[in-house]
This record gives C-alpha cells, sequence and structure tokens, in this order.
C-alpha cells in the first residue's frame, strides 16, 4: 500500500512550519528502515499551487491512504480533523498574495466531507502512547481545510474509497516560550503511529 503524507513549508510571519519538519522526518526515517511504501511531499502555501499539486498526486499515485498535515500554531495538542467545508475565508494571505473571503473550493460540489481516517482508533493510539490529541471539529477556513477538501473531493472524483483525511500538528514552542507544546520527536512519533495503524488496518 502506497501512503501519501503530506505538509505545508512556511508561511506569515512564521519561519518554520513543524509539519513540514514532521514530513521530512518521516521521509527520512523510511528511506532508512528501506520502507518504500511513503510517499511524501511539502506543499506551496498557496491555494491554486497547492490545490493543483494535491490533485495531480492522488491521481499519478493512487494512494491507498492520505494523511494531510499541517500547523495549527495555537492548538496544544495533535488534532484529527474531522470535516473539511467548502469554503475558503481567511484574512491571511497566502505565499502568492491572495486573500479568499467566503469563496466556494469546488462550485457545486459538496457543503462538506467527512474524514475518511479511522480517527477514533487513531486517538486511542495516541492516547495509549501518552501523546496528547484531540479530536477536532473545525480545520479552519485557511490552506489547510482547503487542502483537505479537495483531497476528499478528488478521492470522490476517482472512487479511491481509502482513508484520507487531515492532522494539525501544533506549533513549536519559541525560544521565549514558556506555553506547553509537543515536542517535534513526539509530533514525529506521532504520525509515525497513525501511519502503523493504517497499515496495519490495511492488511486485515
Ligand atoms: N497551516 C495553515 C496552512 C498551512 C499550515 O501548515 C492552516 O492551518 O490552514
Amino acid at each position: 500500500m502506497t501512503i501519501l503524507v503530506t505538509g505545508f513549508g512556511p508561511f506569515g510571519r512564521w519561519k518554520v512550519n513543524p509539519s513540514e519538519r514532521v514530513v521530512q522526518a518521516l521521509a527520512k526515517q523510511a528511506h532508512l528502515r528501506g520502507e518504500g511504501d511513503l510517499v511524501t511531499e511539502i506543499l506551496p502555501t498557496e491555494y491554486v499551487r497547492a490545490g493543483k499539486r494535491i490533485r495531480q498526486l492522488l491521481r499519478r499515485i493512487r494512494p491507498g491512504a492520505v494523511v494531510c498535515l499541517g500547523v495549527a500554531f495555537a492548538r496544544r495538542a495533535i488534532s484529527l480533523e474531522r470535516i473539511a467545508l467548502n469554503l475558503d475565508d481567511d484574512p491571511l494571505p497566502d505565499n502568492a498574495g491572495q486573500i479568499r473571503s467566503g469563496c466556494l473550493i469546488v462550485r457545486g460540489g459538496a457543503a462538506a466531507y467527512w474524514s475518511t481516517l479511522p480517527l477514533e482508533q487513531l486517538r486511542r493510539a495516541l492516547v495509549k502512547r501518552g501523546i496528547p490529541v484531540t479530536v477536532s471539529n473545525h480545520a479552519g477556513a485557511y490552506l489547510c481545510n482547503h487542502v483537505f477538501y479537495l483531497a476528499r473531493h478528488e478521492m470522490e472524483l476517482l472512487g479511491n474509497h481509502a482513508p484520507c483525511g487531515f492532522i494539525h500538528v501544533p506549533g513549536l514552542r519559541s525560544r521565549r516560550g514558556t506555553s506547553k507544546t509537543i515536542p517535534l520527536n513526539q509530533m514525529v512519533e506521532a504520525i509515525e503511529c497513525c501511519l502503523q495503524v493504517l497499515r496495519r488496518r490495511s492488511r486485515s
């Protein structure tokens, strides 16, 4: 089974996007372990280019599972996203300078798609490892939701029923920051644990 894992590069005023670091670490681990089932990609933090790229990847790879990652700086736990909305609506420009407000992502598309990742199973696996995790009902209406929606939409068009969804990781602790967050190696462990659950399910 091929698993597609994506992250995003930096955006806005943030110089580092932990989702990019997590994807890089997973790619490195897979390479060292000789696991050939992982395809990773860092998506541009731009509505048009990210949308084109995720759809292209899904058509080309026909993956057996899809896990898209992004950062939600204000969160303190791994957030398993439940729903993608057909809506772009955020005051923050993307990296191409585009601001979208109240826009449909796909004209005539479903208002929303559910994640098809086994959220409860993933949540339990992470709790077992002592990793802070929550199931979230709202992935925002910026780039992460955009890619989540288009990934689910494309999977529907392709008739691909493989699990596909989105996970937000928290921000990294800033040098001055005192707030509690998850260290990068634990984020990597968390996503690795999710991939293991997906691999196990595909075998059973
Ligand atoms: N987080 C943003 C976009 C890219 C990222 O990593 C979001 O939550 O929409």
